[in-house]
């Protein structure tokens, strides 16, 4: 590995018979202890104190994407964490530039992706006495309880030790966000560069294979092999596993119905015969034995109990997932399987055998019924073609373009513009639909797509609603400046589930309606992207076909009926609303 060793710092006096040595500084320990472990792209926000960081890091061949806001840089580290298999790291100034970074890290460890926070700070002596330092923040104190793990640098000859520490504590285990803080002061520091780099550390198998106990694995295939109605419910975990093999190989060898949730869809291409993601709703509640695989049993599956799963008692839930405390978190597990998602599936099909009983021919009979009832129906929402589009006429041409372009990069986020996009356009390839994820959090379109095409070169398709763009809609300009391959979606329904509502004393506009008729094209025009207002499916199939064949930045404000929407999409029931004053 070439070492970015600095010039020497010192002049050297002619007549010194010893030459000093060389000397290396923060700023390239930094750097290198991040090369050393294989990181090389960096998102984030210049500023005191750590531009100088990113120029050099620039400077030693590091490629560093620069946002306009943190948080779109820190979710662009955090779903590069989730592509890769390796913490994504975002760098930010202290205090403000550091707060917008954390809502990025705080959404990485909920969702279990890998991410680094680098963040620059103020000089410990004056935060700690509260003197009011330039940016001053205890940030490391503020950062922990939003993470996985927390570190502070100090002296220049513990960065190595910080950086692999950072790394392993992102990757290891499940998964999540590391906050590293680095003084301003350790920047500057210097030491012999030999030394220097003897101080860094290559993390030898960052996140070890946790193999689960045979016992473990009995007890799954004892409960897997009574089942009547069996079920797997494939997770993001599953995804991010990258076992992609070994999960089809269960899947097909016990010939069971699975339901991907929504980021681990295409881990089977969701046209795969097994697939019961159109018969959702009963499965969830007919099934008598469920498999999860790195999926948790939270708010996504109505926490394993209530009328989505039928009748009290009337399941037995197997659990494969990295995290202990997982198991019993909601519901009993009668059969948790602890370990890493490769070794637990291996595990499974070393047991199962190649003489597993089918699956029982009743069930999976009801099953494909119900698939196809639902399928016609949907068909002939998508043909209907209305002017102006609803959701279904849009996302039914989308659905084309991603059948005809497997492996391109899909974005989504919004309400209803997430739920319907969500069921109605199959995945084909695994790891490429990104999205709102375990918080249903806004704000995450930007930065998933500007880190979608830096780290995978593909083209990418971000749907957006037009409430979800405007959380992180200026990066528009970043997307322009790399010259990324992405072509922006808004569905324009002017507003926050609709564009309909009134306010009933007359003075503003309703909190959930924005503008009428906005150009959001015009945006992207800006910046010297293509733009396009597209108001019929036709439009909108041409347009899009003409952005991921050129590969041009493109954003195509897609009309959408102003009345077609339906308040929290498909979680209305998690909506409190007030019945005073109802009509
Ligand atoms: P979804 O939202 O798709 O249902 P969740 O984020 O709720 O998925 O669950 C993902 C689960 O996967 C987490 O509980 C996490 O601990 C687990 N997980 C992540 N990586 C691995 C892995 N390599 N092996 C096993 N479990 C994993
Ligand atoms: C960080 C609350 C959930 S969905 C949504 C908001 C504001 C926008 C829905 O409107 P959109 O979609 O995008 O136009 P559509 O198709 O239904 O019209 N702040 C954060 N996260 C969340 N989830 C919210 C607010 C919310
Ligand atoms: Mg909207």
């Amino acid at each position: 590995m070439g070492l970015a060793i600095a010039p020497k710092l010192f002049p050297v006096d002619s007549n010194e018979a010893t030459p000093e040595p060389a000397l290396t500084d923060g700023f390239h320990l930094v750097i290198d202890a991040l090369k050393l472990n294989g990181i090389n792209t960096i998102y984030g926000v210049p500023g005191i104190p750590i531009t100088d960081l990113g120029r050099k890091m620039q400077a030693c061949g590091m490629r560093v994407i620069s946002f306009r806001h943190e948080q779109n840089a820190g979710n662009a580290a955090a779903i590069a964490g989730f592509i890769n298999k390796a913490p994504g790291v975002c760098l930010t100034v202290s205090a403000p530039g550091f707060l917008n970074g954390l809502t990025a890290l705080a959404n990485a460890t909920t969702n279990c992706f890998p991410m680094i926070l680098i963040s620059g700070s103020s000089e410990r002596e004056i935060v700690d006495l509260q003197q009011g330092d330039y940016e001053e923040m205890d940030q490391l104190a503020i950062a922990k309880p939003l993470c996985k793990a927390a570190f502070r640098v100090l002296h220049a000859c513990d960065i190595g030790i910080a950086v692999a520490r950072a790394y392993r504590a992102a990757v290891s285990g499940r998964p999540g966000g590391v906050y590293l803080d680095l003084p301003a002061k350790l920047f500057s520091q210097t030491m012999d560069a030999l030394e220097g780099q003897k101080s860094l550390v290559k993390v030898i198998d960052a996140a070890p294979a946790q193999i689960p106990a045979p016992a473990a694995i009995q007890r799954a295939l004892d409960v897997l092999k009574t089942a009547q109605r069996p079920l797997i419910v494939l997770g993001k975990g599953a995804a991010y596993a990258q076992a992609d093999e070994a999960v089809r190989a269960l899947v097909e060898r016990s010939g069971i119905p699975y339901v991907p949730m929504s980021m681990a869809k295409g881990l089977l291409p969701d046209t795969h015969p097994q697939s019961a993601g159109a018969a959702r709703s009963l499965v969830l509640k007919d099934a008598d034995v469920v498999l999860l695989v790195g999926a948790r049993l939270n708010w996504l599956l109505s926490h394993g109990k209530g009328k989505t799963w039928g009748a009290p008692g009337s399941k037995k839930f197997i659990q494969i997932d990295i995290e202990p405390k997982e198991m019993d978190s909601n519901v009993e597990i009668v059969a948790p399987v602890v370990g890493d998602i490769g070794s637990c599936v291996e595990a499974l099909l070393a047991g199962m055998g190649h003489d597993w009983p089918a699956a029982p021919a009743a069930w999976i009979a009801t099953v494909n019924a119900k698939k196809q009832e639902n399928a016609s129906k949907m068909a002939a929402k998508l043909a209907k073609i209305k002017s102006p589009m609803d959701f279904h006429g849009a996302l039914g041409v989308l659905k084309t373009v991603i059948a005809n372009r497997p492996d391109a990069m899909l974005v989504n986020e919004g309400a209803n513009t997430l739920d319907l996009a969500r069921g109605i356009i199959d995945m084909y390839q695994p790891r490429k639909r990104l999205d709102v994820g375990t918080w249903g959090i806004m704000g995450i379109g930007m930065g998933f797509a500007v880190a979608a095409a830096v780290e995978t070169g593909k083209p990418v398709l971000a749907i957006e609603g037009d409430s979800a763009f405007g959380f992180s809609g200026m990066e528009v300009e970043t997307i322009c400046r790399y010259n990324l391959p992405v072509c922006i979606v808004v569905f324009n329904n002017n507003g926050i589930y609709r564009g309909t509502d009134t306010d009933p004393t007359g003075k503003d506009l309703a909190p959930t309606v924005f503008v009428q008729g906005a150009r959001y094209d015009k945006m992207m025009e800006a910046f010297g992207g293509v733009g396009v207002n597209a108001t019929t499916p036709d439009e909108l199939l041409r347009a899009v076909n003409e952005a991921m064949d050129s590969g041009k930045p493109t954003l195509i404000n897609a009309v959408i009926d102003p009345a077609a929407g339906t308040e929290s999409g498909n979680i209305g029931s998690l909506n409190p609303q007030s019945v005073i004053g109802k009509k």
